[in-house]
């Protein structure tokens, strides 16, 4: 049987000599939450760039995939290395790729400049947001110039995710009518893009005012996200995303908005890993403790206990430092 140890030095090892199949591994060692994890990235240290990440997000078929692959293309014109992350809060583990996705894999399969991997979800005890962290951290410690974060749709968990990124478009189509959903479901807020895609076909001019009209009753912001209309099956349009992104990264560094989301988005990755950690720890303290079961059995109420067990067990409830020695 292979050690823990002996697979993390030898993925960390082929990470670091640039090899694909330690960049795979690292990431569903990230995807299946192992307690490795915490080493790897200890290993790894800091990454010595930040790479640009481009979230997608959008009811699903209105062409985020698409439009995704017409960025790498566009891309690796410009001679940048690009990664595609294809988030799924609702698939199982995929430890690689779905079908759509592989099919997308071997068209870049001879390219060492694009790599292309979805992570599922399902059955995690915490949300998606930290694996998704972490995977674009892997990625940016890899060295790609660009991460591209595609999630499947606009729900609680995607809208997390499309946190993660330092420009988030919004994709629409015309005629699916989402836009009084897009409102509820908080999308207005998130986006710094709206690309209408699928501009050949009709109706996109309206989704484009629908879209307008819904920015002049919302808030007046420093950043009016602009709405670019593109033909992401035929690449047109992408160019102009292209810009629309620059111009955004350009807003956020001097407007010191940049430099703030970053602030943020490392403080809510540590409360999330309190989370994670305590909750999966938790669960199995309260399985396995007679004495919280008795507690909890009496007081039929989860208070005390849950107080107990953060004060008492702090330092065990991280992963990897319970029970042996602590790793280096
Ligand atoms: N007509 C048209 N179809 C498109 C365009 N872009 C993507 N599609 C099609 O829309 C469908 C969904 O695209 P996909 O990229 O998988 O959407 P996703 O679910 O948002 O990732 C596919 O059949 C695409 O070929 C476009 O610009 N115009
Ligand atoms: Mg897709």
């Amino acid at each position: 049987m292979p050690t823990a140890d002996g697979h993390l030095a030898r993925v960390l090892a082929d990470f670091r000599a640039g090899k694909v199949r330690g960049l795979a591994r690292a990431i569903t060692l990230v995807e299946r939450r192992d307690p490795l994890t915490r080493q790897l990235f200890e290993a790894l240290g800091p990454p010595a760039k930040s790479p640009l990440v481009i979230g997608l997000t959008g009811s699903p078929g209105t062409g985020k995939s698409t439009l995704g692959d017409a960025i790498v293309a566009l891309s690796r014109k410009a001679g940048l290395s690009v990664a595609v992350l294809a988030v799924d809060p609702n698939s199982p583990f995929t430890g690689g790729a779905v079908f759509g996705d592989r099919i997308r894999m071997q068209r870049h399969a001879l390219d060492p400049g694009v790599y292309i991997r979805s992570m599922g979800a399902r059955g995690h005890l915490g949300g998606l947001s930290v694996a998704s962290r972490e995977a674009v951290r892997l990625l940016a410690a890899y060295g790609f110039d660009l991460i591209i974060l595609e999630t499947v749709g606009v729900g609680q968990s995607e809208l997390e995710v499309a946190g993660i990124a330092d420009t988030t478009v919004v994709v629409m189509a015309p005629g699916l009518g989402d836009g009084v959903q897009m409102i509820k479901a908080g999308i207005m807020e998130i986006a710094d893009i709206f690309v209408v895609n699928k501009a050949d076909l009709p109706g996109y001019e309206r989704t484009m005012q629908e879209i307008r009209s819904m920015q002049n009753m919302g808030p007046k912001l420093a950043w009016k996200p602009p709405i670019v209309a593109t033909v992401a099956a035929r690449g047109e349009g992408v160019a102009e995303l292209k810009q629309a992104v620059e111009r955004h990264q350009a807003h956020l560094a001097a407007s010191g908005e940049g430099k703030e989301r970053r602030r943020r988005r490392l403080e809510e990755e540590a409360a999330d890993l309190v989370a994670e950690w305590s909750r999966v720890a938790a669960r199995k303290l309260v399985q396995e403790d007679p004495k919280l079961r008795r507690r909890l059995e009496n007081e039929q109420a989860p208070y005390g206990v849950a107080e107990a067990i953060l004060k008492e067990q702090g330092a065990r409830l991280v992963p990897g430092v319970s029970s042996k020695e602590k790793p280096k």
